[in-house]
């Protein structure tokens, strides 16, 4: 069986390492099967140069990844795979199938299979399946047709111990174009061209109400080993300098936090490490940040999404805010750069509880701050909530428009779209155009053309213009 995996061509100007797609074609690799991976998006391939390329590979099964805002892309490349080669098995994996699970389904006869969430263990059982024919409804996390039916067989089997995963196989990609493509990782300032990002965990404990559910509510860990064994093994084999960690909450754990980080501390010297993805402001007890002092990080970014605590409640987030402010002063002695996430739009949020979180953001000492509307996608509890106030057509087409950062919002709060989207304009005009915010990013930033490229294209697409499809 050939499996061809594809990350689809998108407009964006982010084109980090596709790790889930590594991890898909990695342990299809190991058992046995003939694989190759198209990351059409890095390499700028049209869908004619795809399908070119396609012909050429003859595929039995084609498996895709995406974002539910590049889903126009992947549906028209799915339509024309289908129109060209009906008898490839087309399989959905990654963020967008994850949520939107049988509304995809609904609106895209030309995908076969979706595999939810950590799809290791399903992906396997499903070729095998298809390989043999037959009848798929015992796997796990995954969605499919049967006649006019659509099936969907619930959670997947999550990955206890997740050290049974293999290293990504870097031989299915390119690994010197991503590095070529540089400063566009999940940071937006990356210190040297040689990053490659990883997780320690999967999962997350906590229960926000506007957040995915990919890898599950309980955190899984690799051990510390692995992780110090995955860095060193990027280090020597492609010389990496830099590590971006994404978990999506790293510090969840005070104690497997400590032993990962304890082990960061010998290759300080060598190796620069940052924490792009949000760490949780109120969850660093001296003893860590002391650990981290130790190890000096380039880069964290705090999650704060509101300065009111009643807000941040709504959202479930569980966080004391005070804390996290508290905190940011004492990471500042840890990180050489802070940024800060802030969300606007909540269910309840007023004019006035935005303006105080639009305060906090501007008088923290940070170098960046990202603004993001709340934004509901299925299988959340803010979807549930939205399905409250608009159509589900109208949810749908804002969410699969192609709009790399969600610039327009589908307001769930007491303020209008169209005044959300001024404030988020007023918001970071005021932080980026301070004169201190200014001298404190050209003191600090290494590399002046990454953070002005960057800077300008997240910009460009988070406020001023969307991305044409
Ligand atoms: C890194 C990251 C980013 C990076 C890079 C994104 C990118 N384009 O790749 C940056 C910072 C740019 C980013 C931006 C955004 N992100 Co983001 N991001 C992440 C994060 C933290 C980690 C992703 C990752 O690398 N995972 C590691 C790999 C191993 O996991 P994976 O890709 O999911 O793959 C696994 C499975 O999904 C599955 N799988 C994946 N692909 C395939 C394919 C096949 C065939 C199969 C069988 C299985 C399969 O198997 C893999 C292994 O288990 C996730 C959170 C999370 N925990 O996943 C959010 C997440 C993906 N982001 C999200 C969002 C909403 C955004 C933004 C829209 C935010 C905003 N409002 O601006 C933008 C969109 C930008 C864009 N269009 O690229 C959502 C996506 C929701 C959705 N339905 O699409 C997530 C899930 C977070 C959330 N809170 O909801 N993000
Ligand atoms: S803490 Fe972060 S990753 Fe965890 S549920 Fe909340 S938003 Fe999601």
């Amino acid at each position: 069986m050939r499996v061809l995996l594809i990350k689809p061509y998108t407009n964006t100007p982010i084109a980090p390492l596709p790790m889930g797609l590594l991890y898909i074609g990695t342990v299809l690799k190991n058992a046995g099967y003939s694989v190759k991976i198209i990351d059409a998006h890095i390499k700028r391939w049209t869908n004619k140069k795809l399908l070119s390329k396609i012909h050429e590979i003859n595929p039995d099964i084609i498996g895709i990844t995406n974002m539910t805002s590049e889903t126009l892309y992947m549906r028209r490349l799915v339509k024309e795979i289908k129109e060209q080669r009906p008898d490839c098995v087309i399989i959905l994996g990654g963020p967008h199938i994850s949520s939107f699970k049988r509304y995809e389904f609904e609106n895209n006869p030309f995908v076969d299979y979706g595999v939810i969430g950590e799809g290791e263990l399903s992906i396997i059982q499903l070729i095998r399946c298809i390989q043999e024919k037959c009848d798929p409804s015992k796997i796990k996390g995954i969605i499919f047709r049967k006649g006019d039916e659509i099936i969907e067989t619930g959670e997947p089997e999550f990955i206890e111990d997740l050290d049974i995963l293999p290293f990504p196989d870097f031989s299915l990609i390119n690994i010197g174009d991503y590095f070529r493509h540089f400063g566009t990782t999940f940071n937006l300032v990356t210190a040297t061209d040689r990053v490659y990002s990883l997780m320690y965990s999967r999962g997350c404990p906590f229960g926000c109400r506007f957040c995915h559910n990919i890898f599950g509510k309980r955190i899984r860990y690799f051990s510390a080993d692995r992780i110090i064994e995955e860095i060193m093994y990027v280090k020597n084999h492609y010389g990496v300098k830099e590590i971006d960690f994404l978990d999506d909450t790293i510090n969840a754990n005070y104690k497997k936090t400590m032993a990962l980080f304890e082990r960061l501390i010998p290759l300080r010297r060598e190796t620069i490490f940052a924490i792009p993805s949000g760490v949780r402001g109120d969850l660093f007890p001296d003893d860590l940040l002391n650990i981290m002092k130790e190890i000096g990080f380039f880069r964290i970014n705090i999650a704060f999404e509101s300065a009111v605590q009643r807000i941040i409640n709504i959202a479930n987030k569980n966080m004391h805010i005070e804390k996290t402010i508290e905190n940011t002063y004492k990471l500042k002695k840890v990180s050489k750069l802070l940024g800060g996430f802030f969300m606007f739009g909540f269910p309840t949020e007023t004019k006035s509880d935005i303006f105080k979180t639009m305060e906090l953001m501007v008088n923290l000492p940070l170098h960046t701050a990202t603004v993001s509307f709340v934004t509901p996608f299925p299988n959340t509890e803010f979807f549930n909530y939205a399905l409250n106030l608009y159509s589900i057509e109208k949810i749908f087409a804002k969410l699969i428009k192609n709009d790399t950062f969600y610039s327009e919002p589908i307001s769930l709060c007491e303020v209008s779209e169209k005044e959300l989207m001024e404030l988020k304009k007023v918001a970071i005009r005021r932080f980026y155009l301070q004169p201190l915010r200014i001298v404190m990013n050209i003191r600090d930033v290494p590399n002046y053309v990454s953070l002005i490229r960057n800077a300008f294209n997240v910009l460009r697409l988070s406020i001023f213009k969307n991305v044409p499809y």
